[in-house]
């Protein structure tokens, strides 16, 4: 389906071509990421759509934004795909609940999301892909799955839905660490099925739900039906990236059951790694508790932008968090980034500017460690601070140059 539009990354001249060191949730190290020249290939969960976008989402997406802004400093070519749940059980159960379509609730959510992330000045991806759109990759791939005995029909079952056996991969367990009864509750919570009757293993994940009445539902020769979760992010990833791509990305709630879960289909279905590393966003919460649909405590970007707050201020404010922290929201934090904003830009506008390469530099730094942006933040606060006590010996060009290395590196627009 359609991305969004595009901004442009300026090339920020300097010491280029370093790799980033990043948390890899399966080396449960800092790794570097990414390849040492050519195309770096990344795919990040994408939305499930009804109630989008709210920081939460943002604030991951905008994680997968830095690391791009820093594969792109280092000489590289992105190429990123991203999936959208157009086909899930609380999507559905949302319009069944509202009384709207679910293709209808499906591409309302959407275009919002597109226009959040345009507005944030989020790079887009070059696949943006549906699962609607994915029917005929989703069933090759559990044929796949299938011909090699690892997909199977539940037994004694009223409805005979598909399963895949998740742990017939050796390395089962090897993305998220998660084993034994925490496997089973996490899976449990987050959208599995551990007691259903008939399954092998508790733990195999559903890759095709038979038609219900009243659901959605696709031809197949599988029985007509839809896809279960984990299937849809395999089959996309596989087919716009290939196998053994660079990153794997997504919330920190994706760790286990969904990623471990793609990576076993995937290692199984084509014989090599699925990801090289699986990196993972922290939880943003608001009263204490984790923003989510479920709970309904949520902060919409949308929301803010409608109250007139700028979407540039709304950026500085997530990534004053570091990425991988969980943390909570406050109104604090938006006043803080507007505050920030402003003194950025004033320095930015200036008829002169200080410390300009140092400046930069520590920028680039601060997010080749792990995409430390709240260090970057501090750095380019110092260059601010003293861009109001200026010598005429500083540099003229100072204020273009460090405003391009912000829009490149941190995506943020200043002039
Ligand atoms: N469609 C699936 C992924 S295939 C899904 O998880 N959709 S989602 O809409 O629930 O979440 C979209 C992305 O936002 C996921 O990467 C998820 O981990 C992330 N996310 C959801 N809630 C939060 C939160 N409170 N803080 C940070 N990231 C979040
Ligand atoms: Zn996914």
């Amino acid at each position: 389906m359609e991305s969004w539009s595009r901004v442009s990354v300026p090339v920020v001249p300097g010491l280029r071509g370093r790799l980033p060191l990043v948390y890899d949730t399966a080396a449960r190290a800092l790794a570097p990421v990414g390849p040492e020249s050519g195309t770096a290939r990344l795919y990040v969960c994408g939305i499930t759509p009804y109630d989008a976008t709210h920081l939460g989402h943002a604030a991951t997406y905008l994680a997968f934004d830095l690391l791009q802004r820093v594969w792109l400093d280092a000489g590289l070519e992105v190429l990123y795909a991203q999936n959208v749940t157009d086909v899930d059980d609380p999507l559905l159960e949302r319009a069944l609940a509202t009384d709207v379509e679910w293709q209808s609730l499906a591409a309302d959510q959407v275009e919002l999301f597109r226009t959040d992330m345009a507005a944030l000045r989020i790079l887009p991806p070059q696949h943006y892909v549906s699962v609607t759109e994915s029917l005929g990759l989703v069933e090759d791939l559990i044929g796949d799955l299938r011909d090699k005995g690892l997909v199977y029909p539940l037994s004694d079952a009223e409805h005979p839905d598909w399963y895949f056996r998740s742990t017939a991969d050796p390395a089962f367990g090897a993305v998220s660490h998660v084993h034994g009864a925490q496997a089973l509750a996490l899976f449990a919570e987050r959208g599995g099925d551990p007691d259903r009757p008939g399954k092998v293993d508790p733990l195999d994940c559903l890759v095709w739900r038979l038609e219900r009445p009243g659901e959605p539902a696709w031809p197949s020769a599988l029985g007509a039906g839809r896809p279960g979760w984990h299937v849809e992010c395999t089959a996309i990833a596989l087919a716009t990236l290939g196998e053994t791509f660079d990153v794997q990305g997504g919330g920190s709630d994706l760790a286990f059951p969904h990623h471990e879960m793609c990576a076993a289909e995937g290692v199984m279905a084509t014989g090599a790694p699925f990801a090289r590393a699986y990196v993972h966003a922290g939880m943003v919460g608001l009263d204490g508790e984790k923003m989510s649909k479920s709970k309904g405590n949520l902060v919409f970007v949308s929301a803010l932008r409608r109250a007139g707050r700028d979407p540039m201020a709304i950026r500085l404010a997530l990534l004053d968090h570091h990425y991988r922290s969980d943390w909570q929201w406050t109104s604090d934090d938006l006043a803080r980034a507007e505050e920030r904003l402003a003194a950025w830009r004033h320095a930015a506008n200036a008829p002169r500017g200080v410390a300009t390469d140092e400046t930069i530099e520590a920028v680039r730094v601060a997010l080749l460690d792990d995409l430390d942006a709240p260090a970057a933040l501090r750095a380019l606060d110092i260059w601010a601070t003293a861009s109001f006590d200026l010598d005429p010996s500083d540099d003229p060009d100072g204020p273009r140059r460090v405003a391009e290395a912000v829009d490149a590196l941190l995506g943020v627009a200043l002039r």
